[in-house]
Order: structure tokens, then C-alpha cells, then sequence
């Protein structure tokens, strides 16, 4: 077995749309474990610095002012391949793609605002993990 860790984040926009409960309990019927959760309103800082990767992209500034524009849930989850497993509960980027079933499928359109995030890599989950959760790294 390979035991993971993966950073998710319910953003603003499912935060606003009151379906926390509903992505948890996603997670927990997989049966995966939340080792770590709280609700957070992002800096601009800790946003750059999640979504380094796409700083050059034309929609970063838009995505950084998405993320950080209300509060947040952040969380470190846990279990047998994790980052997968997450990534698989979460559907694909564009939420019209994204199957029907997965969180995207099911509940957003827009590519913005696509309700969750999961660490794509081992690499990316550590990263995550040290920005979000410090105490956790
Ligand atoms: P994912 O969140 O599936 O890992 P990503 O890392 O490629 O996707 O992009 C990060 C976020 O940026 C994504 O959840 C939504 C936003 N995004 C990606 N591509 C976009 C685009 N073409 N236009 C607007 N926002 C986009
Ligand atoms: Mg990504």
C-alpha cells in the first residue's frame, strides 16, 4: 500500500454555496481520512505562491483575485494513493468535461470556478502541504 497526503481546498465558490458538507462527505465515503481542516481567507502572498505554477498564464491574476475573494476550506487528507484518488473524486479542470458523478461533474460550469483543488503530484502535495500546513510539513 501507499499511504498519501494531498492538499484539497474547498474554495470561495463552494464555500459560498454552502456544499462543504457535501465534498467532505465525498471524501470521507471513499474513505479517505482528514487529518488536518480549517477555514481561511487566503493572502494575496499564499495565493501567488500556491498557483506559482501558472504565473504566466493569462488567467492568473483573475484566479488569484477568485481565491482569494472569501474564505476558504483547506485540508490535508490522507490515505491509499490519495493524490489519485482525490484527483479522481474531483473530475476533470473544466467542469463541463468533468464526468458527471465527480465533484466538478456534478455541481459548477465555469472553469474558475471549479468548487475544489488537489495537489496533481507527490512533488506538488509537499509544497502544498508546507504552505498550508506548516505544522503538519
Ligand atoms: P486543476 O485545478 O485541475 O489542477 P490547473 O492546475 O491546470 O487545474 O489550474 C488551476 C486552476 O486554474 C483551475 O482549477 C482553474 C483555473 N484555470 C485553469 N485553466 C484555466 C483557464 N483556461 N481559464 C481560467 N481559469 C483556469
Ligand atoms: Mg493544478
Amino acid at each position: 500500500t501507499v499511504v498519501e497526503r494531498t492538499l484539497v481546498l474547498i474554495k470561495p465558490d463552494g464555500v459560498r454555496r454552502s456544499i462543504i458538507g457535501e465534498v467532505i462527505s465525498r471524501i470521507e465515503r471513499k474513505g479517505l481520512r482528514i487529518a488536518a481542516m480549517d477555514m481561511r481567507t487566503l493572502s494575496t502572498e499564499v495565493a501567488e505562491a500556491h498557483y506559482e505554477e501558472h504565473a504566466n498564464r493569462p488567467f492568473f491574476a483573475s484566479l488569484v483575485e477568485f481565491i482569494t475573494g472569501g474564505p476558504l476550506v483547506a485540508m490535508v487528507v490522507e490515505g491509499e494513493r490519495a493524490i489519485e484518488a482525490f484527483r479522481s473524486l474531483a473530475g476533470a479542470t473544466d467542469p463541463v468535461s468533468a464526468v458527471p458523478g465527480t465533484i466538478r461533474g456534478d455541481f459548477a460550469l465555469e472553469v474558475q470556478e471549479n468548487i475544489v483543488h488537489g495537489s496533481d503530484s507527490t512533488y506538488s502535495a509537499d509544497r502544498e502541504i508546507k504552505l498550508f500546513f506548516p505544522e503538519l510539513a
